[in-house]
This record gives structure tokens, sequence and C-alpha cells, in this order.
């Protein structure tokens, strides 16, 4: 249902739409219900000609029933919902797999930087490629992130992934995802950072291999040019 208005394109998206489905299931069930059952009460015990009004305690076993039955089968359907948010917590969050490529994810008032390892793979060498605010990877493809916050906290939000991680100032947070279809969509800050938060967008454009490693390519020759005034950095 959730995929309907964004799209699901990790492979962990589906277990979490799931959750959110269910609960939405569950809860739209009960809500319907109780208010069908209010609505009765209210016009089955409506004002009536020589019926007096009765004071209702709800202190007896039988009036008690109203809410301990109800209760304790709201507490059956929470276990289904804890059943599956705790299998999507560890496939998320506890299972690290290992990475194809590994990404630092920068959060900063008020953009995101990314850097990718580049040619050699490895970080802190010439050849590393560093974004400002666009994010490019590869579809199916495993990455961690490395993710870190330079002033404040920040919280990396990419809404195809159903992804979701606070950025903390002076930790690094690990954590992963694999893209299973390509276009371009949004990342947000999902945490309050500063008059600037709003503007804190970037792209993360989801790529095929072909495509991304044209655009290493067109980086890392980019990168290395002797630059000229008039050339940018930019694509
Ligand atoms: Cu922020």
């Amino acid at each position: 249902m959730v995929s309907y208005f964004i799209p699901a394109l990790s492979t962990y998206a589906g277990d979490i739409d799931f959750i959110i489905d269910l609960i939405f299931w569950l809860v739209g069930f009960w809500f319907l219900l109780s208010e069908g059952v209010f609505f009765w009460l209210i016009v089955r015990y409506r004002k009536k000609e020589g019926v007096p009004a009765e004071y209702i305690t709800g202190e007896t076993p039988e009036q008690k029933r109203w809410i301990t039955i109800p209760h304790f089968l709201v507490l059956f359907c929470d276990i289904f919902i804890l059943y599956y948010a705790i299998a999507a917590w560890y496939e998320v969050k506890q299972n690290l797999p290992e990475p194809q490529a590994t990404v630092r994810v920068i959060g900063q008032q008020w953009a995101w930087t990314f850097v990718h390892e580049g040619p050699d793979g490895k970080f802190d060498t010439a050849d590393d490629i560093t974004e400002m605010n666009e994010l490019h990877i590869e579809v199916d493809k495993l990455y961690h992130y490395k993710l870190s916050a330079t002033d404040v906290l920040h919280s990396f939000s990419v809404p195809v992934f159903r992804l979701k991680q606070d950025a903390i100032p002076g930790r690094v947070i690990t954590g992963w995802w694999e893209a299973t279809g390509t276009g371009e969509f949004s990342i947000q800050c999902a945490e309050l950072c500063g008059i600037g938060h709003a503007l804190m967008g970037a792209r993360i454009f989801i790529e095929t291999p072909e495509r991304h490693a044209a655009w290493l390519a067109e980086q890392s020759s980019v990168e290395y040019a002797a630059l000229t005034p008039s050339q940018s950095v930019k694509e």
C-alpha cells in the first residue's frame, strides 16, 4: 500500500511496508469495530419516554468484560506486530551483510556530502570521489554507509529505501542498503537541525552498472584533469 505512494526500492523496503500495512489493517479493524459498538450503544440506549437513566460505574465483572476481552484480543494482535517488527529490525539494523562498496555520508548544516572510495577501493586516497547533495549508486549492489555529522544531529532519510538513521556528531554509524530499482529520488534530513533544515534535501541516483561506470569514469577524469577556472567539477 505504501509503495503506491513511494516506490519501494531496497531489499528490505517490502518488510517495512508490510509492518505498516499490518498495523494499518489491525488498527483499522479495531477502530471500525469500536466506533460501530460505540454508535450502536448510543442509538440503542438513547433517551426514551418512561425509561429512567441509569448510572453505570463499570465495576461489575460483567461490565468489566467490555474492556478486558478486547484488551486481550488487541494484545494478541500485538504479538504479530512485534514478531514482524523485530524481524525487520534484525534485517535492517543488526544484520550487516558483506559490502561490495562503501560510501561515507556526512551531514552538516545544511547539506549532505557523499564520499566514494574511487577506483582503488580505499578511502582517504587521491581518487576518492566527493559529491555534494547528490549520491550516485549502483542498483543491485550491496553498499555499506558510514554515517557521521560534523556539527549537530541530523538524520539520513532515503524514503525509497525505507531507510532512516540519525547522524550523531562524534560517532560513525555503519549500515547498509541494496537498491532494487533505478531512478532519481529524494534524500532528506529527518532531524530538525537548525534554520536551514528544510533545505537539506539531496538527490539519490540509482544507476545501472553501465551508467554508474560511465559516471565514475567521468568523475575520475574531471578530478584528475588540470582544471581551468572555466571548468566545473560538477557534471
Ligand atoms: Cu539536518
